[in-house]
């Protein structure tokens, strides 16, 4: 890590929060090979003066961002497996800031010719779409998260669940604390070509009314203000799919709550 990295605590808090859950992403099977990826706007904790910037690799954007201009990002490498980044979280993430005009970005975590230097993650485009339209409407999420949550990803397999109300009502109906943590409940984005401008455009559509867009047989795209608060989020909906399916295996037709309880819940919710 480089010197004015290593001085800022509150980057190194973040980064090890990053590591704790890549970590758990693998542990729950959710992040096989180098699936899953992460993106954290650090702009509010880490403005570094660099008044030479020659030494970073640059890239240009296919698209520009403007409403992140100059922000930086701490941005999951891509290739690079989560089970590894659980271990050495700077050999397999990297620290960008996009340029004035949002249409490009300099590694300042890397130094142009390093032997060890890498690309961030192929789903850049969706992260860097996400996190300007969560500027453009100023609420305080700094964090993109896509893990492979099969538990979510298996629902979707079932046509009846590839629709967003019968979806969030079987999620709900499992688990109180679903209920209570993701009120809004997830946004459902038909199968489309992953990596692709068409499922980042759905994805933002998605994201704009709930914290957690699930792809059709595929994965989630989550965001939330801290690494861990989006990792709550998965594993609460990945509980209750958990909850449904074991339910099915043992021959359970789940009882579900009733109109009132639910009701009962989402007002407590409001609390939260
Ligand atoms: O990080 O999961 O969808 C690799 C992926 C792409
Ligand atoms: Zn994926």
């Amino acid at each position: 890590m480089k010197d004015f990295m290593r001085s800022n605590k509150e980057l190194k808090n973040i980064i090890r929060e990053t590591a704790e859950i890549a970590g758990y992403l693998w542990q729950r099977g959710w992040a096989e090979r180098n699936a899953s990826n992460i993106s954290v706007n650090i702009a509010d904790i880490f403005q570094e003066e660099i008044s030479d910037y020659s030494a970073f690799p640059f890239h240009t954007l296919p698209l520009s961002y403007p409403k992140l201009s100059g922000k930086y990002f701490l941005v999951t490498g891509t290739g690079k497996r989560m089970r590894d980044l659980a271990r050495k979280p700077m050999k397999n993430s990297l620290i960008l800031q996009l340029n004035g005009d949002a249409s490009g970005y300099w590694i300042i975590s890397q130094n142009i010719g390093d032997a060890e230097n890498f690309l961030p993650t192929s789903e850049l485009p969706t992260h860097l779409g996400i996190h300007q339209m969560i500027a453009e409407r100023g609420s305080n999420e700094k964090v993109v998260m896509h893990t492979h949550a099969h538990e979510l990803v298996t629902l979707t397999h079932a046509k009846e669940f590839c629709d967003q109300e019968n979806l969030n009502k079987v999620l709900w109906s499992m688990h109180p604390e679903t209920v209570i943590f993701v009120p809004k409940g997830v946004g459902f984005v038909p199968y489309l070509l992953p990596g692709s401008n068409e499922i980042a455009a759905e994805t933002l559509k998605a994201l704009q009314n709930h914290d957690v867009a699930l792809w059709e047989k595929h994965g989630v795209f989550a965001i939330g203000r801290s690494v861990a608060e989006t990792f709550d989020v998965i594993d609460i909906l990945a509980k209750s799919a958990n909850i449904f399916f074991m339910c099915r295996s043992a021959n359970i037709l789940p009882d579900s709550f009733s109109e009132a309880q639910l009701a009962e819940l989402r007002k407590l919710a409001e609390n939260f």
